[in-house]
């Protein structure tokens, strides 16, 4: 289903009166608030094609009704979220989980949806049926060189897909590693890697990059090949300048400060961008900023500054997806969750006054500091936000709009209450 332009006007007009005092109030608390709008605007987030139908957890998964059946269906999802909020115009495909039977019908849908195609994602981290070698004791950190040279070629394959639609990036993780002390020898699991990433490297067009993600834990326990930013950081140094290190927020050990990797990974020219998402504990995949909305601030406090400083474009010098599918939510009301979460972050982020942080910083003012942040956060920029979206010609309320046009309702009827998207 297409979502009903006049619709959304239509409702935005019933909402425009206390919209519009709100916007007063606080365009004149903010400033220069056109500026911010326009940034707002441009910023896209990539929703990744897994996360259009509910996630499981290896307890159980309980699918919702009217899940995308396709990979078609699954862009028209994303096509109705980016036109409700103006900011999801990018779709990342997993393969094989997605892939592509015919690239002119699907490039044509997208353009039709209004949709880029992101980076592509490969998996080495299941064995697929008809897989000659298993990919149980790692792909491409794996001891017998026939298993790495066919995760080599999935990851080469992915790219030959990504360039029939029009992705410029691909991103590798990895599950290797080991659960046991004495499985593995680090520094050959990471030697075979290196050899591994090397050959996806070469085979890269030449405006491509190689996103290197990283995880602390799960699902090997005991060691993970490529396990942290500094790992990350290691084999993208080693396999050259199209090769860059992935932050997926889920993908630290607790507590790890997030927003000084990002400051650091920028500062070396070497951050890839963003999987976002929120957990309370690991890899829980939960809705961008539901946890978290602080930290979440905090890093785009830092991507902001850290752009800026290298004279960057926020909205496409780095890649932004959503990485994240969960058990509980409609999954098109969580992502519409998750992406007002990163934007109102953005929002904030842009709203830092770093002249005067700056000056608090340099005069060890530690209070004036924390101040600027916290007033910065507690700043109301929702309806800020919200104009952005508006002038894209987005709702002004995303979510209610969902509800109360009853889109999940109309998708069950086109398609269906006992469907499963393919995906975790
Ligand atoms: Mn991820």
């Amino acid at each position: 289903m297409l979502a009903d332009k006049n619709k959304i006007a239509e409702i935005n007009q019933s909402l425009l009166t206390e919209h519009r005092r709100r916007f007063e109030y606080a365009a004149s608390e903010v400033k220069n608030v056109e500026a911010i709008i326009q940034k707002l605007i441009d910023f896209n987030i990539a929703i990744p094609s897994w996360a259009l139908g509910t996630g499981g957890t290896r307890f159980g998964r309980f699918s919702g009704a009217g899940e995308p059946r396709s990979l078609e269906e699954k862009m028209e999802d994303i096509g109705l979220l980016h036109a409700i909020n103006q900011s999801s115009g990018a779709i990342s495909l997993h393969i094989p989980w997605d892939i592509p039977k015919d690239y002119k019908a699907i490039k044509f849908l997208a353009t039709q949806l209004g949709l880029k195609f992101d980076a592509v994602n490969s998996n080495t981290f299941q064995d697929q049926q008809d897989q000659e070698l298993s990919y149980k004791f790692g792909s491409l950190q794996h001891v017998d060189k026939a298993v790495r040279k066919q995760a080599i070629e999935h990851n080469i394959e992915v790219i030959k897909h990504g360039v029939e639609l029009g992705s410029e990036a691909l991103t590798v993780w990895l599950s290797d590693g080991s659960c046991f002390p004495g499985q593995l020898n680090f520094r050959k699991a990471f030697q075979n890697t290196l050899e591994s990433l090397q050959e996806i490297y070469a085979a890269l067009p030449d405006d491509w990059k190689l996103f290197v993600e990283y995880k602390a834990f799960e699902p090997n326990f005991y060691s993970m090949t490529v396990g942290d930013w500094g790992q990350s950081l290691l084999y993208a140094n080693k396999l050259g300048p199209k090769a860059y290190t992935l932050v997926d927020l889920g993908h630290h050990l607790p507590n790890a400060n997030i927003e000084q990797i990002v400051a650091l990974l920028l500062m070396e020219g070497k951050l890839a961008g963003f999987h976002f998402n929120d957990s309370k504990y690991g890899d829980d995949d939960l809705t961008a900023g539901s946890i978290k909305p602080y930290q979440l601030f905090l890093i785009f406090n830092e991507l902001v500054e850290g752009m800026d400083a290298r004279g960057m474009n926020h909205a496409t010098d780095l890649g932004w997806m959503i990485d994240a599918s969960h058990n509980v939510k409609d999954p098109l009301e969580d992502l519409l969750q998750s992406v007002e979460a990163i934007m109102l972050a953005y929002a904030h982020a842009l709203i830092v006054d770093r002249k005067k942080l700056n000056a608090a910083q340099e005069k060890n003012d530690v209070v004036a500091a924390q101040e600027i942040l916290q007033n910065t956060f507690r700043t109301d920029v929702r309806v800020i936000v919200a104009e952005a979206r508006l002038r894209s010609g987005g709702a002004l309320n995303p979510l209610q709009f969902f509800r109360e046009q009853k889109i999940r309702e109309q998708l069950i009827k086109e398609r269906g209450t006992k469907t499963v998207a393919t995906g975790l």
